[in-house]
């Protein structure tokens, strides 16, 4: 057996970038990857997530749709496992950090970050992660802000925050020194932060490890 695929996260705030990244880099690694969006609004669950971001009187719970969401990485675990021993290496777009900094900026009585981040314990774990970051007003600017719940100014602001939190305290600092790079993509041009994100994720690659690592 071959050594195994690196699960490599692109995440961070809205409209960073990160979709377009994620796409250039599987595209780079070509066959030997397969790259999975959250939400993945395609599967059952994913069609209530996308419902509820488009539709901002949707009534849903949001300890609910936090579930959702969470279900809606569970449904897509084995899935993820399988191509990593596969030897495929396999790129997310958003994932479980999202899911903990939307529900917890929300300031709901109760959904602390030890609630939010419960559901998610026992899912594969990134071997990196990639945090984008830029000044706020960039995405503000850019097309299709404010079409889906979240996106405002005053939440993303929160939510920012809240992700530097979760990073600061509740992730370990083994973690976020050796397997995780904020990237300040302000100011960069698509090329330049494809060129980037292409050098992290070789290098990942490079320095492989067996072990699989989890949240
Ligand atoms: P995200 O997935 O983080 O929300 P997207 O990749 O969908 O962001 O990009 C949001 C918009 O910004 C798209 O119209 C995209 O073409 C554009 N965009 C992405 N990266 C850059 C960049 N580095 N410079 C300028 N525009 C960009
Ligand atoms: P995009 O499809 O544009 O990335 O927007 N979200 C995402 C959550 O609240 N919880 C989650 O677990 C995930 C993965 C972030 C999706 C929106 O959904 C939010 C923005
Ligand atoms: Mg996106």
């Amino acid at each position: 057996m071959g050594p195994r695929g690196r699960l490599i996260l692109i995440e961070g705030l809205d409209r960073t970038g990160k979709s377009t990244q994620a796409e250039l880099l599987a595209c780079e690694l070509g066959s030997n990857s397969v790259l999975l969006k959250f939400p993945d609004r395609t599967t059952p669950v994913g069609q209530l997530i996308d419902d509820y971001l488009k539709n901002r009187h949707n009534p849903l719970p949001d300890q609910a749709i936090h579930l959702l969401f969470s279900a809606n990485r569970w449904e897509a675990a084995r899935r993820i496992e399988s191509a990593l021993f596969a030897g495929k290496h396999v790129i997310l777009d958003r994932y479980v950090y999202s899911g903990a900094a939307y529900s917890c900026a929300k300031n709901v009585p109760g959904m602390d970050m030890k609630w939010c981040l419960d559901p998610e314990r026992g899912l594969i774990k990134p071997d990196f992660t990639i945090f984008f970051m830029n000044n706020g007003h960039e995405s503000e600017q850019r097309a299709g802000f404010g079409d889906e719940r979240y996106e405002t100014v005053q939440f993303q602001d929160r939510v920012k925050h809240t992700f530097l939190e979760l990073f600061e305290t509740w992730e370990n600092a083994s973690y976020r020194e050796n397997n995780m790079r904020f990237l300040n993509v302000a100011n960069k041009s698509i090329t330049e932060v494809a060129l980037e994100v292409k050098q992290i994720a070789e290098k990942c690659i490079r320095q492989g490890q067996d072990e699989i690592l989890r949240f």
